[in-house]
């Protein structure tokens, strides 16, 4: 709830900026009728992609962290990128045997609730790139689109990395912005 005077503040500039919708009342103070609190706000930090063989339609693996810093739940729906033929939302898990296997999360989709952080991460939850139209090659980045189901698409770019990079040497992508 810290965020929404900023919001306010910002509306009411963009308001009087056009000329319209404000209304002044008696006291010279300008109201809006739109209440912006109460939706998902997600940030996006620290993706990266592990470098993969240079060998034709390979898969790739991206990470990154999601947290939600809004009152409403969302949810990353799809993913996609120029780089691969097709991509999907997978989770590596332990079977009885202690072998490592990977699937599809359950419903396609990946919830954030507020107030929680989701981590992608080798092991765990991850973004697969399958069918690769190029290698991912170690010091360059690629463009990959999430989409979420209320705040929308948002396109970040994806270093390329033989190993994880600090956290935050990517600056972080929060939506909608403030
Ligand atoms: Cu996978």
């Amino acid at each position: 709830m810290i965020r929404a005077p900023i919001l306010f503040v910002a509306l009411a500039v963009a308001m009087g900026a056009t000329a319209c919708g404000g209304e002044s009342g008696d006291d010279g103070a300008t109201t809006v009728a739109i209440d912006h609190t109460g939706g998902p706000q997600i940030v996006i930090e620290d993706p990266w992609s592990r470098s993969t063989p240079v060998v034709e339609g390979g898969t790739g693996i991206a990470y990154m962290t999601f947290s939600n810093q809004g009152d409403t739940a969302d949810r990353l729906v799809a993913v996609k990128t120029p780089m691969a033929a097709a991509v999907e939302l997978h989770i590596d898990e332990v079977d009885a045997n202690g072998v490592m296997h990977m699937r599809m999360v359950d419903g396609g989709v990946i919830d954030i609730l507020p107030g929680e952080t989701v981590r992608l991460e080798p092991a765990g939850l991850h973004i697969m790139l399958i069918d690769l139209v190029e290698p991912l090659v170690e010091g360059t980045s690629y463009p990959l689109t999430l989409k979420f189901e209320i705040v929308g698409e948002v396109t970040l770019d994806v270093p390329v990395a033989y190993e994880q990079p600090e956290s935050g040497s990517v600056d972080p992508i929060v939506v909608p912005e403030t």
